[in-house]
């Protein structure tokens, strides 16, 4: 393949171009939330959770892909609005994250029990190094938009976060972000 580019706005993080756009609704990533009542309330509005604009090249060993979260602000009960969150499938692969406007979270996770977070913000550069799940969150009023940059080898295993959850969780405390235990991790 040829080198290439595309332009992306720095201001919001839109690209010119993408190759995928994904959007995630509440309904997508239902039983994600603590608090199910309210996340079955909000289920009749089915709010946009974010957009992901995809610049993949094929997945082979060597290639990187990159892509563009939008992640909206807002809450389910008192859990802020955040992306369902993976391992990648080939467990060697990291990934980095570069923050380009709001204010949230990445938390990270490994099956043997450490977990770690980030506070991203608007030039914050993260690396997730291999075996570490990822998930963000926006704790702000604007939209979170971070630009990831990973193998296009990696894939995404949701299952396992689907299924027990991050060991963490974030939620609004008198006005502020707070860290917890997840009452639901199983
Ligand atoms: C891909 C990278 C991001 C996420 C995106 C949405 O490896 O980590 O582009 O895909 O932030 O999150 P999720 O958990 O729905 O893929
Ligand atoms: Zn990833």
């Amino acid at each position: 393949m040829k080198p290439f580019s595309i332009k992306m706005n720095l201001e919001n993080g839109n690209l010119e171009e993408y190759r995928k756009k994904i959007v995630r609704r509440l309904s997508d990533m239902k039983g994600f939330y603590i608090d199910q009542e309210k996340e079955k309330r909000e289920l009749s509005k089915d709010p946009v959770i974010y957009e992901v604009y995809e610049v993949s090249t094929p997945s082979e060993a060597g290639q990187l892909s990159y892509g563009v979260t939008i992640l909206y602000p807002g809450k389910i009960g008192e859990e802020y609005y955040m992306t369902k969150g993976h391992f990648h499938e080939k467990e060697s692969t990291g990934e980095i994250y570069i923050g380009i406007s709001g204010s949230g979270i990445l938390l990270m996770e490994t099956k043997d029990g450490d977990h770690h977070f980030i506070e991203m913000r608007r030039g914050t550069i993260a690396y997730v190094p291999p075996n570490w799940a990822h998930r963000s969150i926006n704790t702000g009023k604007e939209m979170l938009t971070f630009l990831a940059i990973y193998p296009s080898d990696a894939g995404h295993d949701y299952g396992t976060i689907e299924k027990k959850g991050f060991r963490k969780v974030v939620i609004e405390v008198d006005g502020k972000a707070k860290i917890m235990d997840n009452p639901r991790y199983q």
